[in-house]
């Protein structure tokens, strides 16, 4: 046997309140429960060979246990003592369940699946500090989805031609304006001169309307700067931060959650796919947004399975159910539907994702043919229809700049 401990507790029950149960897929040329047991091992009290060191105490407080196994799927479930981790510490949760494991040579893939954690372990950390009620509640919108834009190009803009492009955007139907996810502070567009001068569009814009709205900025820095850069928006009287979460990791995650700022965090996950796309290896997006819940993220792109990015329906909808969801005492968290969404696929995308969720468009309004101003009126238009239920054909009738994009894209459904 590769692991010199017999963790096997198959038959047995263990008490789901005091252990960390993960669920993996792992492909080995090991025999099965060989594989297993080298994961479990190497993943909390284990190493390559025999060891002495541990009492029989330690042992039995910090020893493993392969609660279930799949032989047919592949899949094993390690049921892990609480012990081995320190509460409120993402990172060495990962450095344990997402570490060394991951390059063993005796295991060939390994995939991280779903993570079922008790709620002593759950409420060790704030979650989110708004969350979907407490966004709502901001925007001052109840019975639909939210309405969102990504400025494009993502970046090209300066500051002035980027806010103005918000400015339009908020007055023309939509709700939440963000920056693209490689914008930060460049030369031709500073992030101080832009924060400011978004959110005095967006101080505009609300008292032209009457309505709440919002301007998502993205922070994402070495953490200092990116600080920084929150109190900044804090300060200029904005609500809400964007980070890229995977670019940032986890400890910045956390970190700005503990800073108490009361901004919305919105949780852009650019590259995540380098380690969640490959069906049998990394972890899944539905486990990284487990972790990302219990950093304080309120909300997170999570896919829209109607458009450009990878991602299928069963998955985006156990994501997105899981962030609506119980989850100890942490709030839930809004989903963010984005990437190559235009109105000719919100009919499908209301469908599969109800209404509870920001719908993001970037392309799908600056892209309409008779501009930006148009193409936000033609966005708001297919969100509305679809809530009502509507068909968009019928909405069009009423709506020349909805028919005008539902014909420019209607190829590219
Ligand atoms: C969308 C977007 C977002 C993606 C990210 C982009 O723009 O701004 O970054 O939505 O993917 O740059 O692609 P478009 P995901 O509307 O023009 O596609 O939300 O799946 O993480
Ligand atoms: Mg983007």
């Amino acid at each position: 046997m590769y692991n010199q401990y017999n963790f096997n507790y198959l038959k047995q029950k263990i008490s789901a309140n005091k252990y960390v149960l993960v669920d993996f897929y792992f492909e080995s040329k090991l025999p099965f429960n060989d594989a297993a047991h080298a994961i479990a091992g190497e993943s909390s009290i284990g190493t390559w060979t025999k060891i002495g060191g541990l009492t029989k105490k330690q042992y039995s407080l910090l020893a493993p246990k392969i609660t279930k196994q799949n032989l047919s799927e592949k899949t094993v479930q390690i049921a892990y003592p609480l012990a081995l981790f320190e509460f409120g510490n993402i990172p060495q949760f990962l450095s344990s369940i997402g570490g060394n494991i991951f390059s063993m040579k005796v295991v060939d893939q390994l995939r991280l699946l779903q993570i079922h954690f008790p709620n002593s372990y759950i409420n060790s950390f704030p979650g989110p500090t708004h969350g979907i009620k407490g966004i709502r509640k901001l925007l001052k919108i109840t019975n639909r989805p939210i309405i969102g834009s990504i400025v494009k190009p993502k970046v090209g803009f300066t500051a002035a031609e980027q806010a103005d492009a918000a400015y339009q955007l908020w007055l023309n139907g939509v709700d939440v304006v963000k920056d693209d996810e490689n914008l930060t502070s460049m030369s031709f567009n500073n992030f101080d001169q832009r924060a400011t001068k978004m959110i005095s569009n967006l101080k505009k814009a609300e008292q032209k309307t009457g309505l709440k709205k919002m301007a998502i900025i993205n922070i994402t820095a070495p953490y200092q700067e990116a600080l920084r850069r929150a109190k900044l928006i804090k300060k200029l009287g904005g609500t809400c931060m964007m980070v890229d979460v995977v670019a940032m990791g986890m400890s910045a995650i956390q970190a700005l959650r503990l800073e108490k700022l009361n901004l919305v965090m919105h949780g852009h996950r650019a590259g995540h796919s380098m380690f969640t796309r490959n069906e049998k290896h990394g972890m899944t997006m539905f486990a990284y947004a487990q972790l990302l819940r219990l950093a304080g993220i309120d909300q997170l792109h999570t896919g829209t399975i109607v458009g450009k990015m990878d991602g299928t329906k069963n998955e985006i909808q156990q994501i997105d159910t899981f962030l609506h969801s119980d989850y100890g005492k942490l709030k839930p968290v809004m989903p963010i539907a984005s990437g190559g969404l235009h109105p000719a696929l919100i009919t499908d995308l209301v469908k599969y994702l109800g209404q509870d969720v920001i719908i993001n468009f970037g392309g799908g309004i600056f892209g309409h043919p008779s501009g930006v101003a148009a193409g936000a009126q033609a966005a708001k238009a297919a969100v509305i229809a679809a809530s009502h239920g509507q068909e968009l054909s019928v909405a069009a009738k009423n709506n020349k700049h909805l028919a005008e994009a539902l014909a420019y894209w209607s190829n590219k459904k």
